[in-house]
């Protein structure tokens, strides 16, 4: 960043604010989910922290597209989340109203080839979390980022709170020892802890080895003639894809009713990968055409018959979640959550900023 900023080190003694309306503390800040929710609890008037984990750039991940005035006001607190002695002295003197535990090692793929240090970030560091704030911060009311994933395999559609997991990797099987920590601290101590179970959410600030940056930003590319086609995992995948600024204000929305809980957030409606190549194509003009079957289907531009999108089995997840689809009614009853961007809008939000970027 080119601007100064005042980035905590150091967490010890209790510092002194003024204190606006409330506090909030973001793991996980630098994320997809860390962006728009730094922008919604800013804009709400909140004093926001973050807690960043270093690295050799010191680079403040996707808050670095915030406008100067929001970053500015983020207080940056350097710290790792499997780093216990941080955790705690942040939690006990900081006092915060409200923590929103974001971060987590979030791709699926990866946690197949890196279970362990998988397991120690999203156990360990919510362990870290919980613990610090039942010992030191006991008002904290507390939200853990837990996702469709714990469904996994599942046979049950729609999935919701009462539907049984079934983790399929290494990822949704840590997520699903954070939900059940979570739940288990808020019912063993009386604490305000709640579990948002969130399907898909995406954005123009996804990470970009998630499927849909992956092919809106490949697509983008080929219409730009700067490659001739892309490689692509299992097309037959189906997802509840919603957008990310629309989910985190069920977050918030979870951290200020009455009585903590569990709640899906979904759009209730699922779509292939075929179909977002599809649309991401639609939107830049050309018609995709499905020929061939197995690993050797391709995508070709129906008119001109380039191949654009190929199969490769590098791709392939030892085991795949093929389908899933939630129902939110009970936070679109008990929170009032009401999602407004529609797939053809995620579409079009990712795919136009992916063509004003470059
Ligand atoms: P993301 O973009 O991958 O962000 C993950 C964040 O966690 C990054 O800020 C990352 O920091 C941070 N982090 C990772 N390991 C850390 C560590 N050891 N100490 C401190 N920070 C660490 O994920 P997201 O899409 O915003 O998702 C937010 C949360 O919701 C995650 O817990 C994810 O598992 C969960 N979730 C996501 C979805 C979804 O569809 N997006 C759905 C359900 C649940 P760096 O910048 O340093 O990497
Ligand atoms: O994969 C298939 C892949 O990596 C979606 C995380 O935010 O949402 C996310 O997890 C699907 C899978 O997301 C490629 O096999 C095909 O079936 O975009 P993804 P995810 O695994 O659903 C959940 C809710 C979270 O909690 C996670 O943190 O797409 N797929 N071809 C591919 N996926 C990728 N990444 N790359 C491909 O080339």
């Amino acid at each position: 960043m080119s601007w100064e900023r005042r980035d905590s080190f150091d967490t010890l003694g209790p510092k002194i604010y003024n204190r606006p309306m409330k506090k909030a503390l973001i793991t996980g800040i630098t994320g997809q989910d860390g962006y728009f929710l730094s922008k919604f609890l800013l804009e709400k008037g909140y004093e926001v922290h973050g807690l960043v984990r270093r690295n050799s750039q010191m680079s403040y991940g996707n808050l670095q597209h915030l406008d100067k005035e929001m970053f500015n006001k983020i207080r940056i607190h350097w710290g790792d989340v499997t780093d216990h002695a941080i955790v705690s002295s942040l939690i006990k003197n900081e006092q915060f109203d409200e923590v929103y535990h974001l971060a987590a090692q979030s791709f699926v793929g990866v946690s197949f080839s890196n279970p362990h240090s998988t397991y120690d970030i999203n156990i360990g560091g919510t362990l870290n979390l919980v613990n610090a704030v039942k010992e030191y911060s006991p008002k904290t009311r507390f939200y853990f980022a837990a996702t469709s994933e714990l469904y996994g395999a599942t046979e049950t559609k729609p999935q919701n709170e009462t539907t049984p997991f079934y983790p399929r990797s290494p990822y949704g099987v840590s997520k699903l020892a954070g939900f059940w920590t979570t739940k288990n601290y808020r019912e063993s101590y009386n604490l305000f802890m709640s579990n948002g179970i969130l399907f898909n959410h995406e954005s123009e600030m996804r990470g970009e080895e998630f499927v849909t940056k992956k092919i809106v930003r490949n697509a983008v590319k080929v219409v730009r003639k700067e490659i001739e086609s892309f490689e692509i995992g299992n097309l037959d995948a189906k997802r509840d894809w919603g957008y990310a600024g629309d989910y985190v204000v069920g977050m918030w929305q979870m951290l200020q009713q009455d009585k903590p809980g569990d709640y899906v957030l979904a759009m209730g409606r699922n779509h292939g990968i075929r179909e977002f190549i599809e649309a991401a194509f639609k939107h830049l003009g050309i018609t995709i055409a499905w020929e061939g079957q197995g690993v050797d289907e391709v995508g070709k531009d129906a008119t001109t018959k380039q191949v654009l999108v190929r199969i490769n089995p590098k791709f392939f997840r030892p085991a795949e979640v093929d389908e899933l689809i939630g129902d939110a009614s009970k936070a679109r009853t008990e929170l009032g959550w009401e999602p407004k961007v529609d797939f053809a809008g995620l579409v079009k939000i990712m795919v136009d900023y992916e063509l004003a970027r470059n």
